[in-house]
């Protein structure tokens, strides 16, 4: 920690690069949210979610706290979910038509809501043109687009008279991103997108691009960095490196802005574990926060709950077990340094779990007949803490914690931003933390106990005299002189 320590203010002491990078990891630093775009809302009755749709929902997003959004893959593609797609440059004809996509941009834009695009580079569909030309004739100027072995081996398919590498399935033919024809189309790709005014991507799957190469892995990631950013020096990547700390942290070194940090979510995932597992959860919180800050503390973190590919997190939590866990769980995700994303639909507590169809269902905004179709292959479409519509005026919905949850951290910008001092208490289920940045200070103060706790605040070189934030679960805190009112399960924010 030391050492990592040394190394950044080394870094900031003499390279003006140093400044620069730290300023862009606090400008990057946002409130996200992911959307499936078939299933978020329908804007034209065919009751498929749209482009348009999302247009329709932007002040709903910048209301409930949103700074960027996450489009899963917009492109064409012969699946319902888009990650094998058959032309980079295009817009699924379901989700509307390009017009409508620049229009979401900019009215996201007028909001200050960034907009990011899921790329899928590791493989295309095999349905791309790219991929018809070069398995139908071996002498295609595409065919090393791809690679083959005349040979069958493992995480190859059959495709003419050779076998193409394939590791997801058949139809997701892995690209040969060594040819330097691939690195240019994808070049061009991103140039296309981020001069459109996207303002940068989601990159799937970046442990797969070499299969086995983490090494090779990186360096790719380092190209596509430094080539999208030479496009556009402020635009955003985050990666989707589905894997231990120790190995995300070891991705950093590619150069890439961020990668979503995966052991935050679910079941497992630090909020869960301190809620669920841990017996002193005051103490685990701090030593999560100086864990997370020891590994990854120069770069912008991005912790998630849950995403497309996981059980929702109402569903890993137990939606029959009420919601105080999961509000609780976002509640604590969002005291996190970095950059937290929220999957659509969770901001209303709705379950997902067993096949991925089923952790894809509509966002329930109002009536059930304005859902959206089910996705291909859902086996389950149940929404047990209702609708949009009902949770809003009901100041004890989820609904209403997240929308509390995301605006605090707008509110105090030191919150995802700032540096930690955890303070030691006597009771290891109260959490007391300072966060610093410029010339801000924030304490946060986190009550684990079952009961109301009058809380001594310790003593502090900055001093607390406003209770500026207060995320409640069962009741509202109040400060009198140095002495901290906090319910059950009660998130305090001072300044
Ligand atoms: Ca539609």
């Amino acid at each position: 920690m030391k050492k990592r320590l040394l190394c950044l203010l080394l870094c900031l002491a003499l390279l003006p690069l140093g400044a620069a990078l730290a300023d862009s990891k606090t400008d990057m630093t946002d409130n996200w949210y992911e959307i499936f775009v078939r299933s978020f809302y329908d804007s034209d009755g065919d009751r498929v979610g749209d482009l348009n749709g999302i247009t329709a929902k932007l002040d709903y997003l910048r209301d409930l706290g949103i700074g960027g959004i996450w489009l899963m893959p917009i492109h064409p593609s012969p699946s319902y979910h888009g990650y094998d797609v058959t032309d980079y440059y295009g817009v699924n004809p379901e989700y509307g038509i390009l017009d409508d996509f620049a229009n979401l941009l900019s009215e996201a834009h007028a909001r200050g809501i960034r907009v990011i695009l899921d790329m899928v580079f590791n493989h295309t569909s095999n349905e791309h043109p790219w991929f018809q030309s070069a398995r139908n004739d071996e002498n295609s100027s595409y065919r090393n687009y791809y690679n083959w072995s005349a040979e069958p081996r493992g995480g190859y398919n059959r495709g003419g008279s050779q076998y193409y590498e394939s590791r997801f399935v058949a139809s997701m033919p892995d690209l040969n991103l060594d040819n330097p024809a691939v690195r240019q189309e994808i070049e061009d790709i991103m140039r296309y997108w981020l001069e459109m005014g996207v303002d940068g991507f989601r990159l799937d799957a970046v442990t797969s691009f070499y299969t086995g190469s983490d090494y090779k892995n990186k360096e790719f990631l380092g190209w596509l960095s430094e080539t999208a950013k030479k496009i556009k020096p402020d635009c955003y990547m985050v990666g989707e490196c589905w894997d231990s700390l120790y190995t995300i942290e070891s991705y950093y070194e590619s150069g890439l802005d961020s990668f979503f940090l995966f052991p935050t979510s679910l079941r497992g995932g630090y909020p869960a574990q301190i809620l669920l597992d841990a017996e002193q959860k005051g103490v685990s919180l701090g030593n999560v926060i100086q864990l997370l800050n020891s590994h990854l503390g120069p770069y912008l973190q991005v912790p998630f709950l849950c995403n497309h590919d996981t059980d929702r997190i109402a569903s890993a939590l137990g939606a029959q077990n009420g919601v105080t866990n999961i509000k609780m769980a976002f509640g604590l995700l969002c005291l996190l340094n970095g950059s937290v994303f929220v999957y659509y639909g969770d901001e209303i507590g709705m379950v997902g779990n067993g096949n991925d169809p089923n952790k894809r269902i509509g966002f329930f905004w109002d009536k059930k007949m304005n859902i959206t179709r089910v996705p291909t292959g859902a086996t389950a479409a149940d929404y047990p803490f209702g609708s949009l519509e009902s949770q809003m005026d009901n100041p004890l919905s989820i609904y209403n914690y997240y929308k509390t949850a995301l605006n605090l951290r707008i509110d105090h910008p030191a919150i995802a931003r700032g540096e930690t001092t955890v303070y030691p208490m006597d009771d290891p289920q109260i959490c007391v933390m300072e966060r610093t940045w410029n010339d801000q200070h924030t304490l946060i103060v986190v009550n684990f106990n079952i009961d109301d706790m009058d809380i001594a605040l310790p003593e502090t070189a900055h001093p607390y005299t406003t209770l500026s934030g207060d995320l409640e679960i069962w009741g509202a805190a109040s400060l009198n002189g140095g002495i901290l009112t906090l319910p059950a399960y009660g998130i305090a924010v001072l300044k």
